[in-house]
Formats: structure tokens, C-alpha cells, sequence
């Protein structure tokens, strides 16, 4: 893969974080939006109920996290479409065969710090990309605490290769943002 149009954000060890800028912007914010079946989701934590502050949908194999149980749903062409361009940019990463597909209404929604490390997740590579408002994703080691921030816009591809067991991430609050993003995280699950 010719990563000369790639922009290195970590490189420790086997883990690396690199962005290509705009490889998807041709794509249009209102036909995602459209496309997916957006649901809020309600988890529990300590035992108590809340709503996710983001909307999300599922494609691919059943799939757990938190107190969320997704069951196997199939995957669009449109989706399968933009899966094959993304797996162009990962050479070295497993087939991805299911999608999370994230919607930031505004500013208000977040993701807090996770890793995306279930067992039946490939750790090798995760690859997402971004549509609509630009937002700062960030990164942090999970012994050193040191951070790091990236700010994905229109288009741009996020790639994590091997991040999974000593790096957290998160989508922060940006309450000066009052425009939706959509992020579509590829994974390959196993099994
Ligand atoms: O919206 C993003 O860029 C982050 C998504 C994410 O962390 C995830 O789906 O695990």
C-alpha cells in the first residue's frame, strides 16, 4: 500500500495510528445519514440505565459490548461498497466483515475512553472514517497516560493497527460544534 499520502499520528512498536486526509470526502453526509437504521441504545453502568449520548447501528456478525448485545444483521452493498475502498487502504489487516456506524448529533455527543478489545474482535487493524463535522479523536497509553490527538474531518480514514491491548480512545465533547458527524468503524470478527 503506498502510505506517501498517510499522516503517522503514533508508532510504538507494532502499534501505529495513521490518517489519509479526504480519501472518502466525495462521499455525501445526507445519503449515510439516510442509509443507516440509527437507534439510541440504553447501558448500564453501576447499575444504573442511561441513554448512549450518540445514536449507533450495526452490520455483520452478532456482537456484545458494554451491556449492548447486537445480533447479526447483513451488510448493505452501499456499505460493502465503501468496506472494499477502506480494506485498499489496509493492506496488511483481515477482512473486515462488520461495521459500527456512530451518529454525533452535535457537539454534546461523545464516546468516553474504550478500547476496542472483545475477544472476538481482530485486533490487527480497525479502520474507520468520518463524515460530517470535524471532531478530535483521541488516544491515550494506557500505563504512560500520554496523549494524543488527532482531528478527523470530511472523508478522512482513521486506521489503528495493533492499538488495542495498550491504548484507549475516545470521542471528547466539543460543545463549540453544533453540526452531526456519522463515523463508520470496519472490524473483523472472528468466528
Ligand atoms: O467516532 C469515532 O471516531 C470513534 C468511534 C469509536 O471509538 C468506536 O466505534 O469504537
Amino acid at each position: 500500500m503506498n502510505r506517501t499520502a498517510s499522516e503517522t499520528i503514533l508508532s510504538e512498536g507494532a502499534a501505529t495510528c495513521f490518517v489519509m486526509r479526504g480519501v472518502f470526502a466525495r462521499e455525501a453526509f445526507e445519503a449515510w445519514h439516510a442509509h443507516i437504521p440509527w437507534q439510541q441504545n440504553a447501558i448500564t453502568v453501576y447499575g444504573k440505565e442511561h441513554l448512549e449520548p450518540r445514536l449507533t447501528a450495526w452490520m455483520g456478525s452478532a456482537y456484545a459490548y458494554s451491556s449492548i448485545r447486537w445480533p447479526k444483521r447483513p451488510i448493505t452493498p452501499q456499505v460493502l461498497e465503501l468496506r472494499d475502498a477502506v480494506q485498499g487502504f489496509c493492506d496488511a489487516a483481515p477482512i473486515f466483515n462488520s461495521c459500527l456506524f456512530n451518529l454525533y448529533r452535535n457537539g454534546v455527543d461523545s464516546m468516553g475512553w474504550h478500547r476496542d478489545n472483545e475477544p472476538e474482535i481482530d485486533p490487527a487493524c480497525i479502520a474507520s472514517v468520518s463524515f460530517g463535522a470535524t471532531r478530535d479523536f483521541a488516544i491515550r497509553h494506557r500505563q504512560t497516560k500520554e496523549k494524543w490527538m488527532v482531528s478527523l474531518g470530511h472523508g478522512d480514514l482513521l486506521v489503528m493497527e495493533n492499538m488495542q491491548r495498550d491504548f484507549d480512545h475516545a470521542l471528547p465533547k466539543r460543545l463549540k460544534v453544533h453540526k452531526p458527524r456519522i463515523n463508520l468503524t470496519f472490524r473483523a470478527l472472528r468466528g
